[in-house]
């Protein structure tokens, strides 16, 4: 009853996904290194919630390639596109504690790896979840909860196969199978604001600048994609 309550607030919300990892499926993987600017490792969910029982995850599809914009707010960078899991996390989080549970987001935790675990998609050769209908261009936000949940069944099948072409239109090399190497890939070196120089051209050619501080995210691994362009 929960469940499809929590599902039917998300979905009403405009969330595209919506499904269940227990707490204990998602701890049992070993933390993992997050480099670029984080440089930390990821946490295990009772570190942010004590007594969590499951997790409800949420993918957002990006319709627009407006939805990759990135603007500069002083020394940090906010992003529209992820604006609307903002509210969806904020919906899913009220309605489990109108209900009595205790609820919390989740940061620091392998969102693409929830997403598998959730039945999203499969790790794809880009190093994204690639969904079947709405390929990479999914975005991810995760709700920590008390609540026990019915969680659902993992994705397994490979969407990948033998096809390789995100490798190969990525500008920079960033990109080796299920591994994106943040110290080459454009959208890294640009919100880190590292050897930019290096890459100057491929930056104004792929990460076309909108205003003073604004800039469009690269995309060329998503838009290779044999899946989710065709409703693009
Ligand atoms: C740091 C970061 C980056 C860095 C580095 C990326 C990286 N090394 O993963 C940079 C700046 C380069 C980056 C770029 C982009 N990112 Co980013 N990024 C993140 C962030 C904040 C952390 C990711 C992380 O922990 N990376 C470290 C790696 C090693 O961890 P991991 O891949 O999650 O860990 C699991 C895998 O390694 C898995 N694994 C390893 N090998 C294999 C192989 C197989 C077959 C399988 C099944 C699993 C597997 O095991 C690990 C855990 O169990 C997440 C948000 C989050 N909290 O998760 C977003 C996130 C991953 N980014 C996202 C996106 C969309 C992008 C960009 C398209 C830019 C954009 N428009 O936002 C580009 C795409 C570049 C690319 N091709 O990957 C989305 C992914 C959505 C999706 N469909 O998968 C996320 C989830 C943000 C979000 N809230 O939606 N990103
Ligand atoms: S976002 Fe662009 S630079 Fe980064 S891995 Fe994808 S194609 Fe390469
Ligand atoms: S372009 Fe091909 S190899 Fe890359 S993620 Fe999509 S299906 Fe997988």
């Amino acid at each position: 009853m929960l469940k499809r309550e929590i599902t039917e607030t998300a979905i009403n919300s405009g969330a595209s996904l919506v499904g269940i990892v227990s707490a204990q499926t998602i701890d049992s993987f070993p933390r993992t290194w997050v480099g670029w600017t984080v440089q930390d490792y990821t946490k295990k969910t009772d570190e942010i919630l004590p007594e969590i029982r499951s997790v409800v995850v949420i993918g957002y599809y990006v319709w627009d390639d407006m939805l990759e914009l990135a603007i500069r707010k002083g020394e940090n960078w906010v992003y529209p596109g992820y604006f609307p899991l903002d509210i969806l996390t904020l919906k899913v989080k009220e309605n489990l504690q109108s209900e009595g549970f205790d609820a919390a987001y989740a940061h620091s935790i392998s969102l693409k790896r929830l997403a598998q675990l959730a039945g999203f998609g499969n790790y794809g050769k880009n190093s994204l979840i690639i969904n079947p209908t709405y390929g990479p261009w999914i975005r991810l936000a995760a709700v920590l909860t008390n609540a026990e949940l019915e969680a659902d069944t993992p994705f397994t099948q490979d969407l990948c196969g033998k096809c390789e072409q995100c490798l190969e239109v990525c500008p920079v090399g960033a990109l080796a199978p299920f591994e994106v190497d943040d110290k080459k890939c454009l959208v890294g070196i640009n919100l880190a604001n590292s050897n930019k120089l290096k890459v100057q051209n491929e930056l104004a050619k792929h990460e076309p600048v909108l205003s003073r501080n604004s800039h469009l995210m690269c995309m060329q691994c998503q838009k290779a994609c044999k899946y989710g362009n065709r409703q693009r």
